[in-house]
């Protein structure tokens, strides 16, 4: 383990069932019940379930007959993907007002390097509880929180203790803890690696650590030296602070999947949730780009991405997924897809040129203005209704409708 690891204090925040409990924040009819968050259509699958429906067996992936059939009461919602961005970038203002030093990880995820904050704040636990807490005063979501010394023992406690758990690592308990811990435990060990490594007769990351980092790297490559780091919790990855560097050349997103995405509109639901992020993010930071890049990522591992130069400059998520899906409509796919990820290079501040045709013009106002208001006001008081190619006069919604809001999600 490298000194950095022993001098940092890194913290992993996880939002509980994100979506389903965004959902339960802003309609009080669904709190309590086992509720799923669904895309349209009839072979739609869940995208994430309440934890009461998840004592149901039901889990992200399934497809949505299914978990009706295990629970007949269920209750399902539309996603409404823009709103969790607004949430996720509520959250990620708390969580910045304790330390620049915040790296957004996906929708509902970040780690934090404290370690310079925890004079400040009187100590890590402290400011775990500070996040808690406003986090839950500004939204009323919960959050599961991890600390240790580096990002894979973080994310590893975040999880321990879901939900609304606050799990602390200290140097001392590394051994032991990793001792009986399985494989598939630790992240970037899916279940396919895990299988793996369970032929091999290792199933216990105490195990694993034991054998031979040159055994490792003959069998799996350059992972399998990252194996036997992770096997003995090491990791000196440092956290990335959020995209506001001055000169940032390019902005991404990406986000690993746990089940084989095999359709194209499956493959759409995630470039649309990271075009999304990826837009307010560029907004945020004032910027707009140029190039836009698809990244995949077969089930065998094998990454590559894309890419697409426009003409002019664009920073907002329907944008970025009309291009991303250009991208996407040509590339022929030999196989399922297990990361996606979206992002914008070729960037520019202020580079938004106000459009010259009125259809087009109005289109950036109204982002424009959405932005305005959800900056101040929170709240998802606005956000993208149905998202059905170019129909911007419907774009803005209230945030909840009795009915729910109408939104055609791409997912199958
Ligand atoms: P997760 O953090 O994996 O799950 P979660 O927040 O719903 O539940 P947990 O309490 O276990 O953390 O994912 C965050 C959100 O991302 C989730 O609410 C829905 C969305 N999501 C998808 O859209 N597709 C997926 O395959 C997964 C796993 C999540
Ligand atoms: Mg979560």
């Amino acid at each position: 383990m490298s000194s950095a690891d022993r001098e940092r204090v890194i913290m992993h925040v996880d939002m509980d069932a994100f979506f389903a409990s965004v959902e339960q924040r802003t309609n009080p009819a669904l709190v309590g019940k086992p509720l799923v968050v669904s895309g349209a259509g009839k072979r739609t699958v869940v995208t994430t379930a309440s934890y009461q429906a998840r004592s149901y067996g039901i889990k992200s992936g399934m497809p949505l007959f299914e978990a009706k059939r295990r629970c007949p009461d269920l209750l399902c919602v539309q996603a409404n993907i823009p709103k969790y961005v607004d949430a996720s970038f509520r959250v990620l203002d708390i969580l910045q007002a304790t330390t620049p030093d915040v790296e957004v990880y996906s929708i509902d995820e970040a780690f934090l390097d404290v370690t310079g904050s925890l004079l400040l704040f009187k100590g890590a636990e402290n400011i775990a509880r500070m996040i808690k807490e406003g986090i839950w005063d500004d939204l009323r979501l919960t959050c599961s929180i991890g600390i240790a010394p580096n990002k894979l023992l973080a994310k590893l406690a975040s999880n321990l203790e879901k939900p609304g758990g606050l799990r602390i690592i200290s140097q001392d308990e590394i051994p032991s803890l990793l001792e009986n811990l399985s494989v598939e435990q630790m992240w970037g060990i899916g279940p396919r690696l895990a299988k793996y490594l369970n032929a091999m007769g290792v199933f216990s990351c105490g195990q694993l650590g034991r054998v031979p980092a040159r055994l490792l790297e003959r069998r799996f490559g350059i992972m399998g030296r990252m194996l036997h780091n992770m096997a003995r919790g090491a990791d000196d990855s440092p956290v990335v602070r959020f995209g506001t560097e001055p000169d940032a050349k390019s902005m991404g997103h990406t986000m690993t999947v746990q089940r084989d995405l095999k359709s194209r509109k499956e493959i759409s639901w995630y470039i649309f949730l990271l075009s999304e992020m990826l837009g307010r993010r560029l907004r945020s930071g004032g910027y707009a780009g140029r190039t836009v890049a698809l990244t995949l990522r077969y089930t065998d591992f094998h990454t590559f991405s894309r890419r697409m130069t426009l003409k002019r400059h664009i920073n907002t998520g329907p944008q970025i997924h009309e291009a991303a899906m250009r991208i996407l409509g040509g590339i022929r796919l030999r196989d399922p897809v297990r990361l996606v990820g979206v992002s914008l290079a070729n960037l520019a501040r202020g580079a938004i040129q106000i459009p010259l045709f009125e259809d087009e013009r109005r289109k950036v106002e109204v982002i424009l203005a959405m932005d305005r208001v959800n900056n101040r006001y929170g709240d998802f008081t606005l956000s993208w209704g149905p998202f059905v190619g170019s129909q911007m006069s419907r774009a803005v919604t209230p945030r909840w409708r009795p009915g729910g809001v109408k939104f055609l999600c791409p997912i199958l």
